[in-house]
């Protein structure tokens, strides 16, 4: 027979006040608390088997589930995370392997309290081993492509003591099974390694291990000649070797459970092995062979480009598939979703159907570096799936959600964070939903977006009713295709301003600047037309993809609109699959961008009675930012492309050059926004 054994939390058994709103009344978001706004009104008694150490954490998260009584048994499941939950009356059992598995069943638990669903038996069992942040958070407090403050890694105060914060932070992340962070900028300073901040990052570790948050860095390829002065940091020299083991070492002396290495080498300017003539796998395995005896693994990026004819969107599978097969066990290589860099629409990386004896893994943007920054509403849920659920055609089942979870020593899969030390976190309200569909996603790949935009409403808007909840979520799941068709629809690309990546600068031209840097690179508009020739008759870069997808592409017939411009360089009066001609098509789905922002404007406004004022207002603002760049975009580039087509713009649509030379100024003025700047 099992012995129970009741835990001190459970013991206390107090009261705890409804935090959020009732059903009907207005309600009330306390931005700072993201998704978990409410708490449990009555404590559940916990009882773990004899045998289980269940940690205070987890047994705090699981006597706020709605339930008089949780029993926590140990179990053996498919993997560590794994848990099950079975109901009988107001009991509920949880079966789990380990305390960090009966935390998620917690969380689970208090979710389906608070979206207000009941069940019998749940069996949960995460798509991936590693659900990772990855932070671009710089040390000396600034984070790069970051729109929500400074870092919440003050490494100045973390030489003394972490803050309280970091503990909500963790909090947050265990709630929708994100179990990993890489704590710094992928430009990473060498400093990072340094004992002064292994002691720091220790620190961090400590408090995030009690959610079973681990943590990893991002390294420096030179570090050994920057930090040791060696002459070199080629991979193959001995005391480059040396140098990284004893770091290594040095880690796991102070850090157990640490995660491993992010890397970014030979990439924009970083430096990596190709500056020693060693290859990726030489630099890769170099790292992987000093983290294996630890448990450690790295995280190689293939986000490269050397300055090069070869057409960009070519290069990372140029460089890497010719390794496929070369890497340690232990390495993973950490892949963009799309080959360019995390536009508002790209087809997926045709790397992910490339490197079939290489373990590989999704890094996805979840700060709106291109899509609005925290201003403008783009629920990117739809966005990842997209990329998740796409058929790479490499094999029977290779979807790339399947091709990053082929048996391997580790699975894992990455989103870089939207977060800073903002009091909400993430920038704005709606931005959070980001963060929560990316912890969602990564837990399981099967969610829809509607479901996961449900929780995150239900759990957010805690008692809005539930047509004003469907408003929301209708909103969001608009959201992304809006932001696609007011900045670039139809396929088109790094239309984005040089210094900034908000606004629009089509027509951008910095002297001496790379070329593909430049939108005209990308959208190649001339007399003929607009798009670039990716097809067997330009760079063919169709030809990395599998058939029948490289035929699909290939033909402009049968090339999807939506990725039309990508790869085709198609004449302004063509007509389209859908029987408009290019230019009225490009037109349109500016138009329509610009008319889907109208309607959230408008969709927010009547949810002004509902909604307390604070939290309402500052959604408001956004919207209405969001709904002058939408206009922004749409003059600006139909003006700029106007010029080349020479086709009258239909809807008499009031556009003429003047504007566009005011706008022209605008963007030259520009600098990136902060929130005075944008509200005030
Ligand atoms: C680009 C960002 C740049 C990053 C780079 C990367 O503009 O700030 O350093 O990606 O992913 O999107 O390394």
């Amino acid at each position: 027979m099992v012995g129970f054994r009741k835990t001190n939390i459970a013991m206390l058994a107090l009261a705890a006040a409804l935090a959020a709103c009732s059903e009907g009344s207005l309600c009330t978001v306390e931005p700072h608390k993201l998704w978990l706004q409410r708490q449990s009104d009555a404590l559940a008694v916990v009882h773990a088997e004899d045998d289980f150490e269940l940690s205070t954490t987890a047994a705090k998260e699981l006597s706020e589930v709605a339930a008089d009584t949780v029993f926590v048994h140990k179990c053996q499941l498919e993997k560590p995370d794994a848990y099950k939950l079975v109901k009988a009356q107001k009991s509920v059992h949880v079966y789990a392997a380990n305390s960090t598995a009966a935390l998620y069943a917690a969380f689970h638990l208090q979710r389906l309290n608070a979206v207000n669903q009941d069940f019998t038996s749940i069996n949960e069992c995460p798509s991936y081993d590693l659900r990772l942040l990855n932070h671009w958070d710089n040390l000396d407090g600034t984070v790069e492509r970051g729109y929500a403050g400074r870092s919440i890694f003050d490494w100045e105060a973390l030489a003394d003591s972490a803050p309280d914060y970091l503990t909500e932070y963790a909090r947050a992340n265990a709630s929708v099974g994100i179990n990993a962070v890489v704590l710094n900028n992928v430009n990473a300073s060498p400093e990072i390694l340094t004992s002064a901040y292994i002691a720091r990052i220790k620190r961090v570790a400590d408090v995030l291990r009690n959610y079973g948050v681990r943590v990893a860095i991002a390294v420096n390829f030179a570090s050994p000649m920057k930090l040791a002065s060696l002459p070199t940091a080629d991979p193959l020299d001995d005391d480059v070797k040396a140098f990284w083991q004893s770091k290594v070492d040095e880690i796991y002396d102070s850090i157990p459970d640490f995660v491993g290495f992010l890397v970014k080498a030979n990439s924009e300017g970083l430096p990596g092995p190709l500056d020693f003539g060693r290859s990726h796998s030489d630099g890769a395995n170099m790292l992987a062979k000093t983290l294996a005896s630890h448990g450690g693994i790295v995280m190689w990026r293939a986000f490269v480009y050397s300055p090069s004819d070869a057409d960009r969107a070519k290069q990372a599978n140029i460089e890497f598939v010719p390794l496929d097969g070369a890497f340690e066990p232990n390495v993973i290589i950490q892949i963009k979703n799309g080959p360019i860099d995390f536009q508002p629409r790209e087809p997926f990386s045709p790397l992910f159907g490339n490197l079939a004896s290489t373990s590989m893994m999704v890094e996805f943007q979840i700060t709106q570096e291109y899509t609005g920054f925290s201003n403008h509403l783009c629920y990117l849920a739809p966005m990842w799936t997209e990329t998740l659920r796409s058929n790479t055609h490499s094999a029977a089942d290779a979807t790339i959600a399947a091709v990053t979870r082929r048996e391997k020593t580790t699975t894992a899969i990455a989103g870089v964070a939207n977060i800073g030390n903002d009091e909400n976190w993430c920038g704005g309200v709606m931005a959070q939903a980001n963060w929560y569909a990316f912890g969602r996603l990564a837990w399981n790949v099967e969610l829809s977006c509607e479901e996961i935009a449900d929780e995150w409403i239900a759990q957010t808007f805690a008692g809005l009713p539930t047509t004003q909840r469907e408003a929301v979520k209708e909103m969001m799941m608009a959201s992304r295709e809006a932001v696609v068709n007011y900045m670039m629809p139809l396929g088109l690309h790094h239309l984005f301003a040089f210094g900034h990546h908000y606004g629009p600068e089509p027509w951008c031209d910095v002297p001496g600047a790379r070329e593909d840097w430049m939108p005209r690179y990308y959208h190649r508009a001339d007399s003929l037309g607009l798009g670039f020739d990716r097809s067997s008759r330009g760079s063919n870069a169709v030809g990395q993809y599998h058939s029948p997808l490289a035929e699909k592409f290939d033909d402009i017939a049968t090339c999807p609109l939506e990725y039309l411009l990508w790869f085709h360089h198609v004449p302004w009066n063509a007509t389209l699959s859908n029987g408009r001609s290019l230019w009225a098509e490009l037109c349109s789905r500016y138009q329509s961008g610009l008319e889907a922002v109208h309607g959230f404007v408008a969709s927010w406004r009547r949810l002004r009675p509902y909604i307390d004022q604070q939290t309402w207002t500052d959604i408001a603002q956004r919207l209405d930012t969001q709904h002058r760049d939408a206009r922004w975009w749409h003059d600006a580039c139909l003006l700029y492309f106007q010029q080349f087509s020479a086709m009258p713009i239909p809807q008499g649509t009031e556009l003429d050059l003047e504007k566009m030379k005011r706008y022209k100024l605008e963007i030259s003025n520009f600098e990136c926004p902060t929130e005075e700047q944008l509200f005030r």
